[in-house]
This record gives C-alpha cells, structure tokens and sequence, in this order.
C-alpha cells in the first residue's frame, strides 16, 4: 500500500493490516458466545466496561460476550455493525498513545425510533435477546436522562412522555425502565433466571435509583409483577470512572492515517480507569474482579467521592468554561487561575464533608483528577459536560454545597460553580450573547432567563424555583440566595476567569 492509498474498513478480514502495535485479544474471539447485554452504547461503555469485559477474558474465559442495544440514536449498523462489532480504543496520556482492538463485542442491535421502518420487529429481537437464558447479566450507561426520574428526589418522573407511553403500551416499551421491566417480565413468565442489572451511569445510588424506575413503572402495570421484582431482581449499584470525550472525525482520520486501518467504532480515553461494585449478585460474573474492579459492600463512599471529586470539578468548570468562549476542558485547566481554582473547592469545601473511603488516599486522590483533567491529549468539549446539567448539579454540586452548609464549612467556590450552571442554562453568556443548551430543562431555564431580564436576583430565584432540580430547602435560605444572585451578577460583569481570579485573591 502505498502512502496515498485508501485506509481499509476495520472488520474481520481486515485485522492482518492493523499494524503490530495495536493489541489485540490474547482469547480466541471465535469461540465467544453473548452472555451480556448492554444498554448505550455510547464512547464511555466501549472504552470502560468492555474493556474490562476483554480483560476478563482473558484472565479466564467464558461465555461473555457484549451484545450492544440502543434504544435511541446512534444507529450503530454504519458503525460497529458494519465492522463486526470490532473497534479499537486509543488511550491518550500527553504525547503517549496506546492502540487495542477490543474483541468484546459480539453483536449490536439498533432500534429505530417508534413509528420508523422497522421499529417493531427491531424491539422485539432486542427484547427477545435480553430475555434469553443466555444473557446472565445486563450492564447500562444510559446517561443520566435515561432513568426517567427526577433528579432532585431519584423517584420515577410518572409525567415523561417515555413513562407514559410503556404505561399505555408495556409490551413495547420506549423507556429504559420500560424495557428492563419488559425483559423481567418475560423471563418470569418463562421461568428464565434474572440477570445481574449492573448500573454504569453517574447517577447516585445507580442501581437503587434504576429499581425505583423499574419498580415505578411496575406499580403502574401490575402489581404482581411489582412484587415479584421486587423480591427477586438484583440490582447492583456501581461507581464507574474514566474520561472518554465523544470521538471525533480527527480522531477517526489520525488513526486512520497512522494505522491504514479506518475505524467508525473508534474510541479515545485516558489510561486512568475504576470500577467498583456492589457485590450482591449470586450468580456467575465475567471475571472483572481479575481485571482490577473492585466488589465491596457499599459503594456509596467510592461513589461520592468520584461525583463530587472528579464530575464536581468537571461541573463546577465545564459552564464557566463556555461562559469563557473555552472548548476543552483542558483548555481551562491550562488557564492560569481554572486549576488551582479546582483545587482550592476541593481541598477546602468539598473533602472536609467526605464520608471515608476505605483504601483511598483522597489527598493523592485529587491531586491525580487535577492531572487527569489537565491531560492536553483529551479533547473533551466544555459544551459535553455541560449537556443535561439540570440532571448532574444535583451529586456533583448542591450535595457537596449541602454538605457544607451542614457542616459550617466555606462553599464560595460551589456556589460560583452553581451560578455559572444558572448562567448558562439561561441561555446566553456573560455578554448576552445566545448559548447551546442542551439540556431537559432547556426550554424552563431559558425562559426564566429570558423573564429575569438581566437581572441577577430573578434569575436565582427562578432557577432555585425548579424544585425537580433543586428541591425545596435552597430556595428558602435567603443567605444563599443573595450569594448566588452576588456571582451571577459577576459573572454578567466581567470574564470568568477574572471572577475567578478574584475569588483566589480574596
Ligand atoms: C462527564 C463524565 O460528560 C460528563 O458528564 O462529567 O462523562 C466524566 O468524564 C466521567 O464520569 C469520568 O469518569
């Protein structure tokens, strides 16, 4: 091949032309049969679980392989299908880089949106599949949207549209707890064991918050299917971290340059990666135990520490970022002022309150998040962290802020990272210029932005109005809501980064 020719498509035949440097599994990927159903997937479960799942592997084989189902956009035929499930991920520390084939997956199935060719016959052999003897465990990275719950309390939302229509239509279901709640139907009423339902979002409690989904749905439908879910499905809570940005058209042309090999599936993401479950499910596991995650009995310390540590400096910076017209998350780590700005919430307002995590260094723990979040070769948008914030603030901000209120200790930093969230879900930037929302409560946060008319303390009180995002008791303390409405206010005056330049002076 010479060095103007066409990449070839990665895929089976193709694998002899990915160059020696990209690993590939050491198991035989012929003889793997499905055994795990995965619900997303998205950037973060090819890069995080799955590769675990191939680590597992090859620690000790078994019958785990992934098949993928998406219940929403992206159709993944173009993509994985058309390369056999197979895909690369590249893990990205500075200038080093470090290629794999991933040999996990072994089959995807995409359902086309309700009302589209095809959207029946899709649905049914998803659910067909989930619900077959073969699959012993069920992983999900659904996004935070995809629980149907509201985030400020974790219950069900009984008014989305989604939960409405599985209520009408349970046999074909729209929602993710609508289809968990179908596929647990179906094996109770065929005598089919359950399987381990394995959260993977960053939502809190993951797990427990999709059995209140699930069980919801169900008091709704049939009790007595209530009732046997409740007694006899096993939902794991889980805390899951590594840094994956959406992949980019570079990233995929880069590869494609350096390797000869085009792949769609591709996936970018940083070396650093944890996995920590609940260990409460008596049947059979892929080895992950062998490939480094961790099974404790309470994930709820790992869990809090990773959201308020590493998501909470994400979200606290990831506004004031586009705020500043800043495209990367590294972009704001390397400005004078972001990092050590991160740091100093951290150290001082949110791991004073932090429940102890056995075996955890936090110190070391926050150091190794700054670096991670300054690791230039990851190009993860500001505009990313900041999609469905309404749905993030709630672990990764107002608990640590609660916290703290709790405790006596300084929540400055938190609070400008709150009014840079009412800020931008406002719709426009601290020069008024319009702003990308995208977010539930889009169409809710703009409206208020717009009825404020520029004035700082309407908006915090339209915002902190919102009860579905922040409950009740914020909106009631007059202090700080006079503290938020101070930083907007800042925020609509000068630049982010002088705030909080001003913050570190003070
Ligand atoms: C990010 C997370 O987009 C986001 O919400 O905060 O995807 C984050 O990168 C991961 O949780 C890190 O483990």
């Amino acid at each position: 091949m010479g060095a103007a020719a066409q990449p070839i498509r990665l895929g089976a035949s193709s694998l002899d032309r990915l160059p020696a440097p990209v690993r590939r599994p050491a198991y035989d990927r012929a003889r793997l049969n499905p055994g795990i159903l995965h619900l997303g997937v998205g950037a973060f479960h090819r890069c995080h679980q799955a590769e675990y799942t191939d680590d597992a592997l090859e620690a000790a084989f078994g019958p785990w392989g992934i098949v993928g189902v998406n219940l929403r956009a992206p159709d993944l035929g173009p993509t994985l299908g058309a390369q056999g499930s197979l895909y690369c991920r590249e893990l990205r520390d500075g200038s080093q880089t470090d290629r794999r084939l991933i040999g996990a997956m072994v089959d995807t199935i995409s359902v086309p949106g309700e009302g589209q060719p095809s959207h029946h016959e899709t649905l049914k052999r998803a659910l067909d599949t989930a619900s077959s003897a073969a699959i012993g465990v069920v992983t999900l990275t659904v996004t935070e949207k995809g629980y149907c719950h509201i985030p400020a309390t974790g219950e069900l939302d009984l008014d989305h549209p989604d939960i409405r229509h599985d209520i009408a239509n349970p046999q074909a279901p729209v929602s993710v707890p609508g289809f968990v709640l179908r596929m647990l139907a179906l094996r109770l009423q065929s005598g089919t064991p359950l399987p381990a339902l394995i959260s993977c979002d960053n939502v809190p409690d993951n797990g427990s918050t999709l059995r209140r989904s699930v069980l919801g749905l169900a008091a709704r439908i049939d009790p007595a299917l209530h009732d046997r879910v409740a007694r006899e499905a096993q939902f794991v809570n889980t805390m899951v971290d590594r840094i994956v940005p959406a992949t980019r058209p570079e990233d995929i042309a880069a590869f494609a340059l350096e390797t000869g090999v085009e792949d769609l599936g591709l996936v970018v993401g940083e070396p650093f990666r944890m996995w920590v479950l609940e260990d409460r499910f008596d049947g059979p596991l892929p080895a992950w135990d062998r490939a480094g995650a961790l099974f404790v009995r309470d994930v709820a310390p790992y869990e809090i520490l990773k959201m308020r540590v590493v998501n909470g400096i994400q979200s606290n910076l990831c506004q004031l970022g586009v705020l500043s017209g800043l495209e990367f998350m590294s972009d704001v780590m390397a400005q004078e002022g972001f990092a050590e700005f991160a740091e100093r919430i951290i150290t001082r307002e949110v791991v004073p309150n932090l429940p102890p995590v056995p075996g955890v260094d936090v110190a070391g723990y926050v150091t190794e998040t700054i670096r991670r979040l300054r690791n230039p070769a990851l190009k993860h948008r500001t505009q990313q962290i900041s999609t469905d914030g309404s749905q993030k603030i709630k672990q990764r901000l107002l608990e640590p802020l609660r916290a703290g209120l709790r405790a006596g200790t300084p929540c400055d930093g938190l609070l400008l990272g709150i009014a840079g969230w009412m800020q931008y879900a406002s719709g426009r930037d601290s020069g008024g210029q319009r702003i990308e929302v995208n977010d539930p409560f889009a169409e809710r946060t703009r409206a208020i932005g717009t009825a404020s008319g520029g004035d700082a303390a309407t908006l915090v009180d339209g915002m902190l109005e919102i009860d579905g995002i922040f409950g009740f008791d914020l909106r009631s303390d007059t202090a700080i809501r006079a503290r938020l409405a101070d930083n907007v206010a800042k925020l609509r005056k000068q630049p982010a980064l002088l705030v909080i330049r001003d913050f570190l002076a003070s």
